[in-house]
């Protein structure tokens, strides 16, 4: 019997606490009331905003020197979807998952979507993996070793295509209405490949694969520098990810992944372009120091994270606008679910944040060229301590106050752990 956490429960544990949370919330109002803000506006923004929760990441990751799995981990898609409800009862802003196939590959999509609407948990964009051969999708004779889509045999493009496709008839069984494509395609050895036919192939792919899209799909393609591939990546960055978009078709639009840019990159600013040509389609969050570290989002780098979704919220004109919102993230120390918790956390944090910025004020002390001016009305939002409106509006959406700390106390890891057994691994990172 699956471990289940539920609103009442919460409810009960969190009693005594909540005398105190409305002493800060009633604070914190009187604070806001003073600057102008709508608190109200602001907490159903964040009651309002949903985040998907990986399927591959609800396991211990590994680096390429080890992994150390934990207790407990999923055995199955049931079981990750159990975590994630798990999850979503905890910070009400976990609606939906995403899959990755076929470290997700059900044998019957159909009772796996009756399990995943008994949960009241719903599918977010499907990924596929071309980036490792798998007897179920590559099949024999065939190999990635070299690349997929922009592979130089037709074969292996063809077999790339066929697996993208099964994803996409998988989706359609869930009630997905979108497929993510990142792919590792690109060289280590300069010369190895011709940069500009291995783009063409790609392009071409995309575009067969958008014209297989079923109406109320999108298609996202996904840019990453390097990683496997070491000297070039085919979809490399958000310009080479615009123009593979702009090929492929109209419903194909970019997803960013915020630990996929070199060092330093402006990554609010490509949230603004790729906003501005209505091609920005949905984010990976997570954080990083060096690479595509997956660490917690705002965890290294906070202010950028809020910068981000200062633009996000300036371009929904005050709301988080309708792109995808996923977390994509590697858990190598902590406990997987509890970094769903805190990056969940998080971007509920920074949302409120965001929403504090005096956007009318901004956009007069950038016209009056005011640059001092204008820092500080980002600053003052961003240094706001709004954890009491994020609070409150997990508590209206029947979760909890203080999430990571009731994942503790209901002991729902030695719960599945119980379940589950020591030595369970979960396929994914
Ligand atoms: C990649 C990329 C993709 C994810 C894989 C597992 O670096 O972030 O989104 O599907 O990792
Ligand atoms: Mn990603
Ligand atoms: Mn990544």
């Amino acid at each position: 019997m699956a471990v289940r956490i539920t609103s009442d429960q919460i409810h009960e544990l969190e009693a005594a606490a909540n005398r105190v949370h409305e002493r800060d919330l009633d604070a914190l109002r009187a604070q806001l009331a003073d600057r102008g803000v709508d608190t109200e506006a602001v907490i159903r923004e964040v009651q309002r905003f949903s985040v998907a929760a990986p399927s591959w990441a609800l396991g211990t990751g590994g680096t390429r020197f080890g992994r150390f799995p934990r207790g407990g981990e999923p055995r199955t898609t049931d079981e990750k979807l159990d975590d994630v409800a798990a999850l979503h009862a905890l910070t009400g802003a976990n609606a939906t998952v995403s899959l990755h196939v076929p470290w997700d590959d059900p044998e019957d999509p159909a009772a796996l979507r009756a399990y995943a609407d008994e949960l009241g948990i719903g599918f977010d964009a499907m990924n596929s993996n071309t980036f490792q051969d798998n007897p179920s999708t590559t099949g024999a004779g065939v190999s990635y070793k070299f690349g997929s889509l922009a592979h130089s045999d037709p074969d292996v493009r063809k077999r790339a295509l066929e697996h993208n496709r099964a994803v996409i008839d998988l989706g359609v069984e869930l009630g997905s209405t979108a497929l993510t494509v990142w792919l590792a395609d690109g060289t280590n050895h300069p010369g190895q490949a011709d940069f500009r036919r291995q783009f063409e192939r790609v392009a071409d792919g995309l575009r067969e694969l958008h014209e297989a899209l079923p109406s109320e799909w999108e298609l996202l393609v996904e840019h990453k520098p390097y990683e496997p591939a070491f000297y070039s990546t085919v979809n490399s960055d958000w310009g080479s990810s615009l123009l593979l978009a702009q090929h492929a078709g109209e419903r194909t639009r970019c997803l960013v992944d915020l630990g996929h840019h070199l060092p330093n990159a402006n990554i609010e600013q490509v949230v603004s372009r790729l906003a501005m040509v209505g091609r920005l389609g949905g984010f990976h969050f997570n954080d990083s120091k060096y690479g595509d570290d997956d660490l917690t989002v705002g965890s290294i780098h906070p202010y950028q994270f809020f910068l981000i979704v200062h633009e996000l919220v300036a371009h929904g004109d005050g709301a988080m606008p309708p792109v995808r919102y996923m977390i994509d993230a590697s858990h190598n120390l902590k406990d997987p679910v509890e970094d769903l918790v805190q990056a969940t956390d998080r971007i509920q944090c920074t949302i409120a944040q965001a929403l504090l910025v005096d956007r009318a004020a901004l956009r007069d002390a950038q016209d009056a060229n005011d640059p001092a001016l204008a820092e500080d009305l980002l600053h003052d939002a961003f240094r706001s301590d709004v954890r009491p409106l994020v609070a409150e509006a997990r508590r209206r959406n029947g979760a909890a106050l203080a999430p990571l700390a009731m994942f503790r106390r209901v002991g729902y890891r030695a719960a599945v752990t119980a379940e589950r057994g020591d030595d369970a691994a979960s396929t994914g990172l």
